[in-house]
């Protein structure tokens, strides 16, 4: 049977690609990059595993027999070059989080050795398809490789889209199905891919995949509503004292947050993909996140926010000042993550579980300077004063007021 090799074993991938994958009858070799503990689980297991779909009160459970095999990066470096320079290897998969879209990252240095054993054995055309939330996820990756000859000529990196929920399993979720390698997820799913896929590819639409020119327009809507109203309900969930992202958007007040963001901020700033009507896509989207049966934790969303939000929220605000129009829930919405990050504390003084490569370094920053890191917000936005002016009095608010008080005020004036 064919074969794709992925790299990247979190539940994301178990719960997405490796569906399709199955769906189109190929197989999967499996490379997690760092952790053992997932292979070991799964080859325990003869690589089985269940996708629990959750609905409200309906679960659903799913056998997954597509990964046929795993690799652990780290102890077994040497099989995964072997299986990137295989010819029988025409599509390679990636979900790796916005961490590894970094010039010689350990994921980085495992592909650019995979392709240059690849290019010594001439071992044939190769696609090598992102599926992480970023903007161009393709194009960024591609750029992360020397462009020699045979790679020029050898290799795409189409861009990709992808959207699945897909929280942390709970003990409930391995319970109920006796497999502790269970992955819960959501009934929608979808994956849109940029045509150029230079050799054999799985017939991924035959789960529904939709195969396009240009991702641009799907992807944004999709970074922008989806992932962004997702970050937002994260730091103001968590700072008010809510669990998961349903409970956050059943409180009325972050619920009237939800709306006005991707109402007056985002959609603004989109151009519809053909034949998709951005409300309803919203609702829809909106109805998805209610799913209280997900249990998705707004820690876990709040993750590595200084990687999130500049892709998230902050495309947002670039366009809408562009525009000459004030993005104002998404200078709130930016205020809350920086409160999140460096403010330790929820509204009622509760320690916040944070998580995040510049988490140090933004805590030990004064406040009037937050909006300076140019990782984060580049060169251009600490000198637009309509967004720092309303981030910086937006985050005294929160400090002073609590994210309840300030969110409930100003949706409803
Ligand atoms: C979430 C995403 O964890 C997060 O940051 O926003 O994983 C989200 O659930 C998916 O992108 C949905 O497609």
């Amino acid at each position: 049977m064919p074969r794709v090799v992925h790299v990247g074993l979190g539940a994301f991938h178990r719960a997405h690609q490796a569906i399709y994958t199955e769906d189109a009858g190929w197989e999967v070799c499996a490379v997690a990059p760092r952790s053992a503990e997932v292979v070991r689980a799964l080859r325990e297991r003869g690589h089985r595993y269940t996708l629990l779909v959750r609905d409200g009160e309906h679960a659903t459970a799913r056998t997954v027999s597509s990964i046929t095999a795993t690799l652990h990066a780290p102890t077994e470096r040497d099989r995964v070059v072997a299986v990137l320079a295989d010819p029988g290897t025409t599509v390679v998969t990636l979900t790796v989080t916005e961490k590894a879209y970094r010039p010689g990252s350990a994921v980085v240095a495992l592909l650019t050795e995979g392709l240059a054993a690849r290019a010594r054995r001439d071992a044939g055309p190769l696609a090598v398809v992102s599926c992480d939330n970023l903007p161009g996820n393709g194009r960024r990756l591609r750029e992360l490789f020397e462009e020699d000859a045979w790679t020029r000529a050898n290799v795409t990196f189409p861009s990709t889209v992808v959207d699945r929920i897909v929280p942390a399993a709970t003990r409930a979720d391995r319970e109920l199905t006796g497999d502790p390698a269970v992955v819960v997820a959501e009934p929608y799913t979808h994956w849109v891919l940029e045509d150029g896929f230079p050799a054999a590819r799985p017939a991924w639409e035959r789960g529904g995949a939709l195969f396009t020119g240009d991702v641009t327009p799907h992807e944004r809507a999709k970074i922008r509503i989806l992932n962004g109203t997702h970050s937002t309900l994260a730091y103001t969930g968590a700072l008010i004292g809510h669990e998961h992202i349903a409970t956050a958007l059943a409180d009325p007040a972050l619920e009237a947050l939800a709306h006005r963001l991707t109402a007056e901020d985002v959609l603004p700033s989109l151009t519809p993909p053909d034949g998709l009507d951005l409300e309803v896509y919203t609702a829809a989207i909106l109805a998805r996140m209610r799913n209280t049966a997900l249990r998705h934790r707004c820690a876990q969303v709040a993750i590595d926010g200084s990687l999130k939000v500049p892709i998230r929220l902050l495309g947002t605000v670039r366009d809408r000042l562009a525009a000459g129009a004030h993005p104002r829930w998404a200078c709130l919405a930016v205020a809350a993550w920086l409160r999140h990050v460096s403010g330790g504390a929820d509204d009622r003084g509760r320690p916040l579980e944070v998580s995040d490569p510049l988490a140090g370094r933004l805590r030990s920053m004064p406040p009037e300077e937050l909006l300076t890191v140019p990782e984060v917000f580049g060169e251009d936005l600490p000198y637009e004063p309509a967004f720092t002016g309303q981030v910086l009095a937006d985050l005294r608010d929160l400090a002073r007021h609590g994210a309840a008080a300030v969110i409930r005020r100003e949706t409803t004036t």
